[in-house]
């Protein structure tokens, strides 16, 4: 596009000055605490602190400041010397139904909140509550309900110690109903790529990433979302190796960066280029765009057996390790390049050079996130990429594999230690030996099958470790009804945030101390544990005042919650639990025997201890027994039709939040200031519908179902995107995805191919 420098876009590259910057802004504006600068000194380091914010890694051999822009963020903004105190509630317009007319960052501005909470209907106001009283109550209610129709959610941040107690309380008390966050991101993988190589997690390693030659790079913005990763990118750079990238939106931490922790680099504006090839792919056209990769990789080795000359393909690989390479190959050889083309939005030259790279590649990283797990074919999006890599034998081998980029900073351990859905993901004959019960069998509830039961009544009770469930998924509207028709809603939390104003009959606040402060209980500070995306796990211990002397921590809170819930079994020693983490990690050593031998001891490892991966071994826990090679029966990854006037819109994370977290209204590497309501569109796309740069417009969801989804007053902004494909912020965006529109296979809502019409307003 010879336009392309006048839209708007990032000022200087990812790291550099400006991610200091940001860092101070949220500094003055988080009015943290003094102490705050003395945890980030701590964090990331053996006995320190692992990051609040994101997944990623801990190095083992780590500088001085292991810590990015982001992390740097999210301890300032809970360190905050803010309170979200009790007479807040009792103020002149703060009602509940007042508070709702504030905008997400202004509800978490308020501060850390300090005092157990209860809602009071008659005043429609959140009153102070001891400790004792609410949890008799909240006891109370738990035991009249009918014990199907109570969900325990937990968002993928509370520590190992809880989240597995948290999974036992709902086994004890009758469910297996665990959704949790990553039902709403990397579900994908933990279903599609188990699907096809046996492995719900990543198969590479920090190690593998310093002996990787090249990184192909699919829908995950490492500026904003997982930063400490520019490192790894910049070193290969420095290395001679290659980043080819596919993503509809140019994210500028995937264009350049200048290393923030390199003075040197600081004073001179060094920068490293990170993408050697940045593909624009239309939002939902990878599947086109790696059958295309594949397509020319096959024919290469074609002509390379034709010519006598060294094969392109590993075929030892896939004839050992693999299942229907050759219907696969045969679909790639006839697949089309005008087809190719128009479903992947790239040109033949474009993705002929991509593919070379990957050729002269020894080893290679298939880098991925919401880009490729967000869409109604999701999975299939992932079949591909594992496609792709088996070819060459990229998988279970130095240098090479999979590496999907995990959301909060344990999400996935959530998950290795109980928090799920399907009963056949815990060893439940463990459990029973353990404690003495008979934990339900029956699968419990996906966070679809949840947000479905609260539109039709059928889920009654909700509790919430963390999270901001009623904001962070689809069909927000039917969502907000459904949460409150609720006769019980719990939710142990740091900050006020939208899911608490829309109170069941019975609501509860329940306030924790955060990672970074002191866990005092009986047996003197406790320690934590938390697993990155590499499923290297750490141990964590905050030093801090915590933000009130009413604070409990999440995993005292769940104990009182199954002592006053449950029957009593002299097997669930809870307030033994509480008083020592150490013995909650015995129970999952003995729970999970191969993954956790030596726990207590291992965890204070530097870059924490690793829990191994068959598939990395090349061992392949499918069905069959083998890696599936999938042939696709279609070349996109979106669940409906294009047609005039119908846009993909992509929901997209600015780097100023987490989540449904909102720090600020500066989204820096994409330049656009000052707000959130836009929606991003290519300037010919704007021409021809009609309209103009700058105008207010109004979203429509479009998804043939009947139900209206509407969300006005958004700002056109002229950007670089592929033709046909918008992007707006997630969550603003989400009273636009209808909740039935997820992956086919694991249930992910498919928040980046939502399909909208637009207005003018
Ligand atoms: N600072 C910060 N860090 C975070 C978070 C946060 O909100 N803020 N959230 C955390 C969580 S829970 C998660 S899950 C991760 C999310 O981290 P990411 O996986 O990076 O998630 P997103 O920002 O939603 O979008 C990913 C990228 O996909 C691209 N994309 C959209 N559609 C397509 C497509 O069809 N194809 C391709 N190839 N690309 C596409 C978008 O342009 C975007 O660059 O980050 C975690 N880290
Ligand atoms: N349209 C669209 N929707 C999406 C996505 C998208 O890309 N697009 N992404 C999805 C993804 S990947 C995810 S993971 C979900 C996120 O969904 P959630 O995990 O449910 O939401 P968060 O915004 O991370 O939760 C923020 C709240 O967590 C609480 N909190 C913060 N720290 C702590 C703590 O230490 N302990 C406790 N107990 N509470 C704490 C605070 O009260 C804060 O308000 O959203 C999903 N929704
Ligand atoms: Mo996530």
């Amino acid at each position: 596009m010879s336009d392309k420098d006048e839209l708007p876009h990032s000022e200087g590259p990812a790291g550099g000055w400006g991610s200091l910057e940001g860092m101070t802004r949220v500094l003055g504006k988080a009015r943290a605490e003094p102490q705050a600068l003395d945890t980030l000194r701590k964090l990331n380091k053996p006995k320190g602190i692992m990051c609040p914010s994101c997944a990623w890694p801990k190095p083992a051999n780590y500088k001085a400041f292991e810590f990015c822009e982001n992390g740097a963020k999210a301890v300032l903004w809970e360190s905050t010397s803010d309170r979200c105190t009790p007479d807040f509630f009792a103020q002149e317009g703060h009602t509940v139904t007042e508070l709702r007319e504030r905008r997400d960052h202004d509800l978490e501005k308020t501060g850390r909140l300090t005092h157990p909470l209860r809602y009071d209907a008659d005043t429609d106001r959140y009153v102070p509550v001891s400790w004792d009283e609410a949890f008799a109550q909240i006891g109370e209610r738990l035991k009249a309900l009918p014990k199907k129709d109570v969900v325990f959610y937990a968002s993928g941040h509370a520590g190992l110690e809880a989240s597995y107690l948290y999974a036992l309380l709902a086994r004890a008390y009758g469910n297996n109903n665990l959704p949790q966050s990553s039902n709403m991101c990397h579900e994908t993988t933990s279903v599609g790529l188990k699907k096809v190589i046996g492995t719900p997690v990543g198969t590479v390693t920090f190690d593998d990433l310093d002996m990787t030659d090249a990184y192909f790079y699919f829908g995950q913005n490492p500026g904003t979302n997982s930063p400490r990763f520019l490192h790894n990118l910049k070193n290969l750079k420095d290395r001679g190796g290659k980043i080819v990238t596919f993503n509809p939106v140019i994210e500028q931490g995937l264009v350049s960066f200048v290393n923030p922790q390199s003075p040197l680099d600081m004073l001179t504006g060094k920068e490293t280029k990170i993408s050697d090839q940045y593909h624009q792919v239309r939002a939902g056209g990878d599947v086109a765009a790696l059958v295309a990769l594949c397509k020319v990789v096959i024919e290469a080795d074609d002509t390379a057996t034709a010519e006598g000359k060294p094969q392109v393909i590993d075929h030892q690989f896939l004839q050992e390790h693999t299942n229907g390479f050759e219907e696969f190959a045969v679909f790639c050889r006839d697949a089309d390049w005008a087809e190719l083309k128009t479903e992947s939005g790239l040109t033949e030259a474009a993705l002929r050079e991509a593919a070379q790279v990957y050729i002269e590649a020894e080893r290679v990283i298939g880098v991925y996130g919401m880009g490729l797990t967000q869409h109604t074919h999701g999975s299939l999006n992932l079949a591909m990429l594992v496609n792709f890599l088996c070819l060459r034998g990229n998988v279970g081998r130095e240098g090479a594999g999979f590496c999907p980029v995990r959301g909060h900073s344990n999400v996935q351990g959530q998950r290795t230690v109980g928090i799920a859905e399907k009963a056949s993901l815990v060893p439940l004959d463990k459990l029973r030996e353990l404690f003495g019960f008979d934990p339900p069998t029956e699968d419990g509830m996906h966070i679809v099958d949840a947000v479905e039961g609260l539109f039709d009544g059928r889920v009654k009770g909700f509790v919430s470790l963390g999270g901001n469930l009623v904001r962070a998924v689809p069909d927000q509207e039917r969502m907000e009804k459904g949460w409150a028709s609720q006769d019980l809603t719990v939710c142990i939390s740091t900050k006020l945030n939208r899911s608490h104003l829309f109170p069941g009959k019975h609501a509860y606040i329940l306030p924790c101390i955060s990672r970074t402060e002191r866990d005092e209980q009986k047996g003197g500070n406790q320690t934590i544990t938390t697993e990155d995306s590499f499923s290297m796990i750490s141990a964590t211990i905050g030093r801090r005042e915590p933000a009130s002397p009413h604070l409990k921590s999440e995993l005292e809170i769940v104990a009182e919650i199954a002592k006053a819930a449950l029957d009593p079994n002299p097997n669930l020693k809870w307030d033994e639990w509480t008083g020592d983490y150490g013995l909650v990690r015995d129970l999952i050593e003995a729970t999970y025997p191969d993954d956790f031998h030596g726990y207590n001891q291992r965890m204070y490892q530097a870059g924490g201890f690793y829990r191994g991966n068959p598939a990395r071994e090349r061992i392949w826990k499918t069905e069959s027994g083998k890696a599936e090679i999938t042939t696709p029966e279609r070349l996109n990854s979106i669940g409906f039709d294009d047609r005039e006037g119908r846009y993909r819109l992509i929901t997209l994370r600015s780097n100023d939040q987490f989540n449904t977290t909102i720090y600020g209204y500066h989204d820096r590497f994409r330049g656009i200031e000052g707000t959130r309501d836009v929606l991003m569109m290519n300037p010919k796309d704007i021409a021809e519908a009609g309209f103009k740069d700058g105008q207010i417009i109004r979203l429509v969801g479009d998804a043939d179902d009947g139900v209206e989804r509407k969300l006005g007053g958004l700002k056109l902004v002229a950007y670089r995107l592929p033709r046909g494909t918008v992007a707006g912020y997630y969550p603003e965006c989400n009273v636009l995805i209808a909740a039935n529109h997820h992956d086919r296979l694991s249930k992910t809502p498919a928040s980046k191919s939502i399909p909208v019409r637009i207005e003018a307003e």
